[in-house]
């Protein structure tokens, strides 16, 4: 297992030296940024590299590349997008990145009701409202995240919610098939696993047709190429916001099977209505079994990457929600914390 930490070059409040410093952590996920559906080009990748190198980290897991919404949709224009996208694997693979995590969410990526959600500690952390979300028009409401790569106008939303009303599940899954078939004999020949990111969280927003939602549509993904670089990013915060996911059984079972390269690792406390607040990552802090999700890593013998997922605010830190210094190294000790034990009890 390789302990990583994300970073955005550029427009991150948290600078690599400072990511350095954290006892285990041997590289960093990053990316170039680049406009949704824009080729990667080699130099600037390698320039990207050299630079994570030079702080003695390495660089071999890139998040993301968005796919843009017309290889999705299945729009006229995919072709162009797929081709686009192929070229920045091949320049990926070049500059030895080995996993690139993408995500197949219509429109949005991942999405909370609430930023800044206050926790009985002082710490503040990102949270989910059944209520709230459900009342949300995301038409007339700004809503943005952190780290999402794309900035609709409000015509482009339109655009894009309408080309989608016409869309549902089975056309999402066949154009996901388009695009496997086109990408993995690439990601193959490049050596670059790709890792699907499930939808967070798992389950449709706004009537969009959502499809990485639960097993049967992991194993659906995986049945449609197979290949180890048809693979996943498994997001325990994301499968785990459902009470319905044993997600220490889901990492046993894909890692068992090859197919996770890259993990994700978040706590999340669940409620009666569904609604869910992002915890720290101790287990006792949150729903999930941290040491069960580690341990099933462990046994499958997992030698890729994991990172762990946004933090909470704590300790007077500024900078972007989610993505601060200080939770996610207190997360990246716990966990490996948790890998050295398992490793000793062996
Ligand atoms: C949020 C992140 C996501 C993820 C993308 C994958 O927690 O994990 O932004 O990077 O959804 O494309």
């Amino acid at each position: 297992m390789k302990m990583t930490l994300r970073w955005y070059p550029g427009k991150d409040a948290v600078n690599l030296a400072y990511i350095r410093q954290i006892p285990g952590v041997t590289g960093v996920v990053s990316e170039l940024q680049k406009p949704v559906g824009a080729v990667w080009p080699v130099d600037e990748i390698e320039g990207l590299r050299s630079y994570i190198n030079q702080h003695g980290l390495a660089f071999e897991v890139v998040e993301s590349v968005k796919l843009h919404e017309d290889i999705k949709l299945g729009a006229d224009r995919r072709d162009q997008y797929i081709e686009s996208f192929i070229e920045t694997i091949k320049n990926l693979g070049k500059s030895g990145v080995k996993v690139v995590c993408y995500d197949f969410m219509p429109i949005f990526d991942w999405f909370r009701t609430d930023l800044t959600k206050v926790l009985p500690d002082g710490s503040t952390t990102m949270a989910y409202s059944m209520i709230e979300a459900s009342q949300i028009d995301p038409l007339s409401s700004d809503i943005k995240m952190a780290d999402w790569e794309t900035d609709y106008s409000r015509e482009e939303l339109e655009t894009l919610f309408g080309a989608y009303r016409e869309k549902d599940t089975e056309d999402m899954w066949k154009n996901l098939q388009y695009f496997l078939d086109a990408v993995i004999p690439y990601a193959e020949q490049s050596d670059v696993k790709l890792g699907m990111h499930p939808d967070d969280p798992c389950w449709p927003i706004f009537g969009l047709p959502r499809i990485i939602t639960n097993e049967a549509n992991i194993d659906r993904l995986l049945s449609l190429y197979d290949s180890p670089y048809n693979s996943l990013t498994l997001c325990s915060g994301s499968l785990g916001c459902s009470a319905a996911h044993d997600v220490a059984a889901l990492v046993g079972k894909y890692a068992g099977m090859d197919r996770i390269a890259f993990g994700h690792m978040r706590n999340v406390k669940l409620f009666q209505d569904g609604s869910f607040d992002e915890s720290a990552h101790l287990s006792t802090e949150g729903s999930l079994d941290m040491v069960q999700i580690m341990k099933a890593y462990h046994d499958a013998g997992f030698t890729g990457y994991i990172r762990p997922d946004h933090g909470r605010v704590i300790w007077g830190e500024t900078g972007a929600i989610g993505y601060g210094l200080y939770d996610r190294a207190l997360g990246a000790m716990y966990l490996n914390g948790i890998w050295e034990t398992l490793e000793k009890l062996d």
